[in-house]
């Protein structure tokens, strides 16, 4: 682990903050739970198109987009049960990383088997000012970040396993998505590709 690299302001990065074996152990959380909480292709809100990436989520309220838009739900739309709860190494990583006042309420889990990506987007379905945190595993990725506007310069960071990102303050409504991943970079998913963990507070605190 080194120490952390501003990426933008608001945007810090912890390369390698989990080593392999943390990895390994948190993927295995995430496999396990997913094996209740299936993953499940997503369609955009109106068009319906389906995304590349697969999705589920952990928490008390999970992110779901589907024909009539994206919003945050407590329950899996096709088993219509309770997400599983946010795996405790991560909790622990909220803590330690953004030392955010109260615990996160959604995991949202982002499967990308090669050739998956996601375009440009904002997060702003959360009716607080905490920070997202964003775990990566597997194949690395081509992360890229801009401003507020969709349009304006970006940058790109290469985002590999075990990797930690603290996106918040000016950066909390930044442009932001994955260009591609580099299938075969990593061996840490079996079949290939890229997890990635988001963890969100979505409710403003008491
Ligand atoms: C990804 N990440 O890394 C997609 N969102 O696969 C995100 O969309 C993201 O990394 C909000 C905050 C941090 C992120
Ligand atoms: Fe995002």
């Amino acid at each position: 682990m080194s120490g952390p690299v501003a990426v933008a302001p608001g945007v810090v990065l912890w390369r390698e903050r989990l080593d392999r074996a943390a990895q390994a152990a948190l993927l295995s959380e995430v496999f396990a739970r997913a094996t209740d909480a299936p993953f499940y292709r997503p369609v955009m809100p109106g068009s319906g198109a389906a995304f590349s990436v697969e999705e589920t989520n952990f928490g008390e309220l999970g992110w779901l987009s589907d024909k009539s838009g994206y919003r945050y739900v407590p329950v899996h739309p096709q088993t219509g049960r309770p997400w599983p709860t946010i795996p405790p190494a991560l909790l622990d990583l909220w803590d330690a990383t953004t030392g955010y006042r109260t615990p996160p309420q959604c995991c949202l889990v982002n499967l990308y088997r090669p050739g998956a990506r996601m375009g440009l987007h904002q997060d702003r379905e959360e009716a607080t000012d905490a920070p997202v945190l964003s775990v990566s595993l597997g194949d690395q990725a081509l992360f890229r970040i801009g401003g507020t506007t969709r349009r304006g310069p970006t940058r790109s960071v290469k985002l590999a396993s075990g990797d930690v990102l603290v996106f918040g303050g000016p950066a909390r409504l930044a442009f932001h998505g994955i260009d591609r991943i580099v299938a075969g970079s990593s061996t840490l998913v079996p079949g290939g590709g890229r997890i990635n963990l988001t963890l969100r507070r979505v409710t403003k605190p008491e």
